[in-house]
């Protein structure tokens, strides 16, 4: 490896080594971080990263359904609480929920997932979390909290298909909630593990409803959300079919985003300090990170002799600042 150094006129000793001032040597790396965590897909048919300004109502499904979403009551972006991207839908537990039109979107008898993040800020009464529910109340399905357990249903005629419960949530913290029907199998996860499970043998109905995030569809017993729902996901299929790490990014493409552009000549910053004696301490520069063949130039970016000695001025603690490029 070879090495440049920045040499001193004087011998500098280990005594004067501990009175020099730190040396720091910054390098700027342009580094690309490729994040593609997927889950944005032709299975995906309602998307809500729940992004935005705050205080904002426009609410919009990134998935390539593109759904309209109607922001009711107060419900409203908010910069305060999110679990991605800055913000989340914001629900004060009296009239605030989301309204998606109906869709076939919502009709699938064999397989389905719905997840989501939220966020409570309490764990009495029930809270809803996303339902499609016809407004006679008489069938519907869809994911909740009672009390401080997580809750799934779905019923028909008034008569329960399925009821799901367990885990505990706790107030005020981020939780993920997901909802898997996978074919006869129905699983509800509380942070990627499952809390309660049912068999069931017969086809859904395709429920003529809304699909309401935060409120549970049926206006004479509504269970309003009181707190904030993050990266909401409706999908076709059943995307867990054991226990799973929560998803840890919002959910995107999948694709690699497009390559950086090369990276500029200028290789770092390094930045020293003398001592008042004059006296600095030799500073060194890793040649390996330089492409092969290369040679190091020094830009003094103030003019300044790469003597350590001849700048020292008594009385005073000079630091100065060169680029290193190659
Ligand atoms: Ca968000
Ligand atoms: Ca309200």
């Amino acid at each position: 490896m070879s090495i440049f150094l920045f040499k001193s006129k004087h011998v500098v000793r280990p005594r004067q080594m501990k009175m020099a001032l730190a040396v720091i040597v910054v390098f700027c790396f342009w580094i690309t971080v490729v994040n593609a965590i997927g889950g944005n897909d032709g299975n995906t048919k309602l998307l809500l990263h729940a992004d935005g300004a705050d205080t904002s109502t426009t609410l919009t499904d990134s998935s390539s359904s593109a759904h309209t979403v109607t922001a009711v009551g107060n419900a409203q972006i908010d910069t305060a609480q999110s679990k991605f991207g800055g913000a989340s839908a914001l629900f004060d537990g009296s009239g605030d929920y989301l309204t998606i039109p109906d869709s076939t979107d919502w009709f699938n008898t064999d397989s389905f997932t719905i997840d989501a993040w939220f966020r409570t800020t309490t764990v009495t009464g029930q809270h809803a979390i996303l339902y499609q529910q016809t407004s006679d109340g008489n069938h519907g399905y869809g994911i909740a909290i009672n009390g401080a357990q997580l809750f799934a249903q779905y019923y028909e005629s008034g008569a329960y298909r399925w009821q799901l419960t367990g885990g505990t949530v706790s107030p005020n913290t981020w939780h993920h909630a997901a909802f898997v029907k996978n074919g006869n199998s129905q699983v509800l996860y509380l942070d990627g593990v499952a809390v309660d499970s049912a068999a069931s043998s017969f086809a859904m109905l395709d429920i003529a409803a809304p699909v309401s995030i935060g409120h549970n569809g049926y206006a004479p017993i509504p269970y309003y959300w009181n707190g904030w729902i993050d990266e909401v996901r409706f999908s076709n299929v059943a995307r867990w079919t054991a226990n799973f790490t929560p998803p840890t990014a919002e959910y995107d493409s999948g694709e690699d985003p497009p390559p950086p552009p090369p990276p500029p000549p200028l290789l770092g910053t390094l930045t020293f300090q003398y001592e008042s004696n004059g006296y600095c301490v030799n500073v060194s520069v890793n040649k390996s990170l330089a492409p092969s063949g290369a040679i190091l130039t020094i830009v003094h970016a103030d003019g300044f002799s790469r003597e350590c000695g001849s700048i020292a001025t008594a009385g005073r603690v000079l630091q100065r600042s060169v680029e290193l490029r190659y």
